[in-house]
């Protein structure tokens, strides 16, 4: 029997914090996990340097399931971000160190490929819909063909999902405190519906739209964007309200029929349980590393299936390639996926990670590499140390502190 012999938690920053979690066997195996948690990565790093890694030296690395049972429910205090994504970044790497000692992709051990490709979408973003329709244009030309669509706001100077005059959009910034936004959704909701037009006028019917409402209106707010938003075909509308109160949805559900996404802060099954047996959702949102690992969001997706409801992936940049090529996986081995969320990263990223995922025409691919296929080059990591960085926070325009 091969043992878990060290575990290494390595943090670098190349363009923004990433949280590897490196863990070495008795065989000479390395298996290669992400558990970063945008603008709290130091906490989950601590969590597993100080707390988990000490409990699994000495275990057997293929009991993958017993560990993950092992770190739920033997530590008392379950759930939660932290917790959630330090048991989910050492799945990763139990799955990674498996595929490589039978030399297989994980896909394969998960049952193997049920369709060829996986549809993706990406972000496009544009202040007003002249820049957004020149980056629609931008990513059809990359042969995207589902789009998630973000605009400014007038009388509002930063809106969540927008970058001005940076080319990349990126959430977090370095510094040692959050940024504030001003932020205010009656304008927000009289202006979001003509930019959703204006797009799909400029797409067409083949492309796939969806918008991200991130955690920001009441109930009576979102039933009325679903409503406005729903003439233009939204593949899903995502995240609505915040993510706390699932009574809402009910609500929303009484006005409109467009599709919701929703769960990319939620990280166990019980957070998404009521919402599916009721039908309060239509795609599972969780992030495949933040929800626990792929031993845990598989058994999510599952329950999703019975009722009809499909995931998509949370995939932003401030999840490594590591969790990106874990959910390509999964995405490939599970029935029910409805897409793919891929924002993608900047160059220096994939010098630190090399992959062997790959994107074509708009569908992407984990490879066949074995295990998750994701190599951590740590002499490179090591010119990228460390630095603190922030979501920002929102305030309305009288000063209270309001949903981000
Ligand atoms: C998305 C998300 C992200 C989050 C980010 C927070 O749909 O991709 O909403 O953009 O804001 O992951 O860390
Ligand atoms: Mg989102």
């Amino acid at each position: 029997m091969a043992k878990i012999e060290k575990i290494d938690v390595l943090i670098s920053s190349p363009g923004r914090n990433y949280v590897t979690i490196k863990i070495q066997t008795s065989d000479g195996i390395i298996g290669w996990g992400d558990a970063t948690l945008n603008g709290r990565e130091l906490s989950v790093a601590s969590y597993i340097s100080d707390h988990v890694a000490p409990l699994l030296i000495g275990l057997d690395p293929d009991r993958i399931e017993d560990i993950w049972q092992f770190l739920y429910r033997s530590v008392y205090w379950r759930r939660g971000p932290i917790t959630m994504a330090a048991i989910g970044g050492i799945d990763l790497a139990l799955w990674d160190i498996k595929g490589k000692s039978v030399n297989r992709p994980v896909y394969q051990l998960l049952g193997g490929a049920v369709r060829e490709k996986i549809l993706a979408y990406t972000h496009t973003v544009g202040w007003d819909l002249a820049e957004l329709k020149d980056a629609l244009d931008k990513n059809l030309a990359r042969g995207f063909k589902a789009l998630r669509v973000q605009s400014g706001v007038p009388g509002l100077d930063s809106v969540y999902g927008v970058s001005q005059g940076k080319k990349n959009y990126e959430p977090a910034s370095r510094g040692a405190s959050a940024q504030l936004e001003v932020w205010d959704s009656g304008k927000y909701l009289r202006h979001v519906p003509k930019i959703i037009e204006g797009a799909r006028n400029h797409v067409g019917d083949d492309i796939e739209l969806l918008h991200d409402a991130h955690h920001r209106l009441t109930p009576i707010q979102a039933a009325q964007l679903g409503k406005s938003l729903e003439p233009y075909g939204l593949f899903w509308l995502e995240d609505v309200t915040p993510g706390e109160n699932q009574e809402a949805l009910k609500l929303i559900r009484q006005h409109s029929t467009i599709p919701l996404a929703i769960g990319e802060v939620f990280n166990t099954i019980w957070d998404f349980k009521d919402l599916i047996i009721n039908q309060q959702l239509d795609y599972v949102r969780c992030s495949v590393m933040h929800a626990g690992g792929i031993s845990h969001t598989r058994r999510i997706f599952d329950l999703a299936a019975l009722y009809g409801i499909k995931f998509g992936p949370h995939g932003p940049s401030d999840v490594s390639p590591i969790t990106m090529a874990a959910s390509l996986h999964v995405d490939l081995a599970t029935p029910n996926l409805g897409i793919q969320e891929f924002m993608g990263y900047p160059e220096v990223v994939s010098e630190v990670f090399t992959h062997a995922y790959s994107l074509k025409d708009g569908y992407l691919h984990p490879g066949d590499a074995s295990g998750l296929g994701v190599d951590y080059n740590e002499k490179v990591a090591a010119k990228f140390p460390y630095a603190p960085a922030y979501l920002p926070y929102a305030r309305t325009f009288d000063g209270t502190v309001t949903d981000w």
